[in-house]
């Protein structure tokens, strides 16, 4: 590989509509992190971007969801990551986000130049509108009947029930959420980047001048080109974005796959005002930290983009991992099926350095793998309290007891003394070798072997059953030991940061450079140590049974709302849903409708009046024992005639999975009247 002088890392933007968990570790942002500090060990000139990705139709449908602006969804998971972030240790230049001002003139500015150039294809297509809401439909907002097998809720990019991606026209019936109304097709303008005459460079640029790229990237770009490569449209019919910045274009936004990508450019320019040089000087090598749903974004479209404007430089790997499940399955935000980055820095506090050891020993580089509490209590316990906490341990209470804290005088080293010393810049050798060629987990395994050798050393030199009848051996011996130990506080940095930290401070020493590893006197006879503290400690059985049992509880929870509960209806809008009046009112008087099963008339109090209402509960209460109960009661329902009488207004019950009812009453009196909202 050629010399670079600088590196650009990137990690994927997190979309800001939920909070990180262990997937979004394990895939990205630990073996990016491991990655730039080794870098950074080396003295390498490196930056590392990332921010929050805050446009796009996630964000709006979970806006959607809890009735509030987007604006409110993105500064709130925002912050919450951002903060994750940094309490964990990801070591990012800069954790931007692409609603600020420098991201939108950046992208604005990107779509403008390629629009000058006239680059984009101009094409008008036909796309689903909802009349009623008066507005176009992203093809999440689109639910209808799958055309391959027949669910009746198949959304208008993808059936969840057999997996095919579709497009909104292949779905029979299809119906809007947002009104809930059939949508009509309508003719809208949209720009197409296109990707076809790119074709040939592709072809050549991947799969001949980037051979060295991950098999499963190559791979997937592979069949991407062989399937051949379409226009692809860089604009959407959505409120929530990036104005398209031409005339005529009201009402659309660019694309969030066009704009999330720039954000790297957007946060490099917050950075730095030298951002061109890390951008635009072939001398500078671009990494893109990614997870595999994105391949093609970073491996095609983004570098297409970069192209057609013309100065910039494209990434030179794209190292993409697979994916981490979770106990044996898919981990979901939807059905809060994870490991919540926030939760567990709450739960184990101080031990991110194992959260970081766990994900990097089990990351998914080259299949899915599957994250378990019981591994992440073995890895801890056998490994990094075994293995590489008992090895330090070890060498710093010997140093202790013998020296009083004192690094001793080593006398003549053996062979086998010299060999155990010559062993560590191997190590070291495998451990670069690995982390260059971006196989992590592999130069996690290479790392460890350094305690694993000093381990061995002390187990084969037995200090403490010598130390009465040769002390000057015994000398040498705490001595070696040490060096690896300082070696150790090096070479597991990238890793391992806040250990790292702590064995500096044991070791009463300042940062060693990547370049000092394999020295065999980074300590002096003489120096002082501190007195230790321990790396690592056991992770009892009860902190695993309590992770499980929250999880039994979360499968528990799904499997209720799978079987038992209805399906959640249609999308409203928030307006909609306030045109209801919905009021607590007091049964005042109660009586069997004559020759009905089921139903009730009822008075009721509602505060504004006192109004008679037939309900459908006469199966589930007696008339006596619900007089002068608080109810809640939609006053503003349409009057109906029900067997003779009018009804004005409907009481609310809850139906149980067994089908009975139950009221919905306020959890203390309140006066009648009160509005429910
Ligand atoms: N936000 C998708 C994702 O989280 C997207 C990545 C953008 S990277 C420019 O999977
Ligand atoms: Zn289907």
């Amino acid at each position: 590989m050629k010399d670079y002088k600088r590196y650009l890392i990137t990690a994927a933007l997190p979309y800001a509509n939920g909070p990180v968990h262990i997937g979004h570790l394990a895939g990205v942002y630990v073996p990016a992190d491991i990655y730039v500090r080794y870098l950074r060990l080396k003295g390498i000139d490196v930056i590392f971007v990332c921010g929050s990705d805050e446009h796009g139709v996630p964000i709006t449908i979970k806006a959607r969801q809890e009735g509030v602006n987007p604006k409110e969804i993105v500064d709130r998971y925002h912050e919450m990551n951002k903060k994750a972030f940094a309490d964990f240790g990801i070591s990012f230049n800069i954790y931007s986000r692409t609603s600020n001002k420098t991201h939108h003139e950046t992208a604005s500015g990107f779509f403008k130049t390629l629009y000058d150039k006239g680059i984009f294809l101009e094409k008008t297509t036909k796309q689903y509108f909802d009349t009623e809401a008066g507005q176009f439909l992203a093809d999440r907002y689109i639910t209808g009947i799958c055309p391959i097998c027949g669910n009746a809720s198949a959304y208008g990019d993808q059936c969840e029930s057999c997996g095919t991606s579709l497009n909104a026209t292949d779905l029979k019936d299809p119906k809007s959420t947002l009104s809930g109304s059939t949508p009509e097709l309508r003719d809208t303008l949209h720009w197409f980047l296109p990707l076809d005459k790119y074709e040939d460079f592709f072809k050549n640029w991947i799969l001949k001048e980037n051979k060295h790229w991950k098999v499963n990237v190559y791979g997937q770009c592979k069949s991407w080109l062989n399937a051949g490569l379409q226009p692809r449209a860089v604009s959407r019919d959505l409120e929530w974005g990036i104005p398209v910045p031409v005339e005529g274009a009201d009402g659309k936004v660019l694309y969030v796959w066009f704009d999330a990508p720039i954000g790297y450019i957007s946060a490099t320019k917050e950075l730095t005002k030298d951002w061109e040089k890390y951008w635009k000087d072939p001398e500078t090598r671009l990494i893109h930290f990614i997870g595999k749903d994105n391949i093609v974004f970073h491996c095609i479209i983004f570098p297409a983009m970069l192209k057609a404007e013309g100065s910039y430089i494209l990434p030179e790997n794209v190292p993409a991992n697979e994916f981490l499940n979770l106990e044996g399955d898919k981990i979901s935000t939807s059905r809060n099926w994870a490991v919540w980055l926030h939760e567990y820095l709450e739960e184990f506090p101080g031990k991110e350095d194992v959260l970081r050891y766990v994900l990097c020993a089990n990351a998914p580089e080259t299949k899915d793998n599957d994250y378990t509490w019981k591994d992440f209590q073995t890895r801890n316990n056998n490994e990094l309290v075994a293995i590489l906490g008992n090895f330090v341990n070890r060498s710093f209470v010997l140093t202790q007891k013998y020296y009083n804290g004192l690094i001793p005088e080593p006398g003549k080293l053996l062979n086998s003394d010299k060999k155990t010393l010559a062993e560590i810049a191997v190590i070291k050798q495998s451990v670069e070798n690995s982390l260059d060629n971006f196989r992590i987990r592999e130069s996690l395994k290479y790392a460890m072997d350094l305690a694993r050798l000093g381990n061995k050393y002390l187990a084969d030199t037995e200090p403490w059953a010598i130390q009465k009848t040769d002390p000057e051996r015994v000398k040498t011996i705490i001595y070696i030991s040490l060096q690896i130990t300082a070696n150790l506080s090096a070479l597991i940095e990238p890793f391992l940061p806040n250990t790292a930290g702590k064995l500096r401070e044991y070791l009463n020493i300042e940062r060693i450079n990547w370049t000092d590893i394999g020295s065999d006197e980074i300590l002096k006879p003489g120096h002082h140590i501190k007195k230790p503290g321990l790396l690592f400690d056991k992770i009892e059985d009860a902190a695993i049974e309590a992770q499980l049992e929250k999880l039994n509880s979360t499968k528990k929870m799904n499997e209720g709302s799978e079987t038992n509960a209805p399906q959640q209806k249609d999308l409203i809008s928030y307006d909609e849903f306030m045109k209801n009046d919905i009021r607590i009112g007091t049964i005042l008087e109660a009586e069997k409708v004559p020759k009905t099963k089921k139903l009730m008339k009822l008075k009721i109090d509602t505060g504004i009046d006192q109004r008679t209402v037939v309900s459908g509960i006469a199966e589930y209460f007696e008339a006596e024992e619900i007089i002068g109960k608080q109810v809640s009661i939609l006053v503003n329902l349409e009057p109906r005639n029900i067997k003779g009488i009018e009804s004005q207004g409907m009481i609310l019950m809850a139906e149980d999975t067994d089908g009975s009812l139950k009221f919905i009453m306020p959890g203390d009196k309140v006066s009648n009247g009160s509005v429910i909202s």
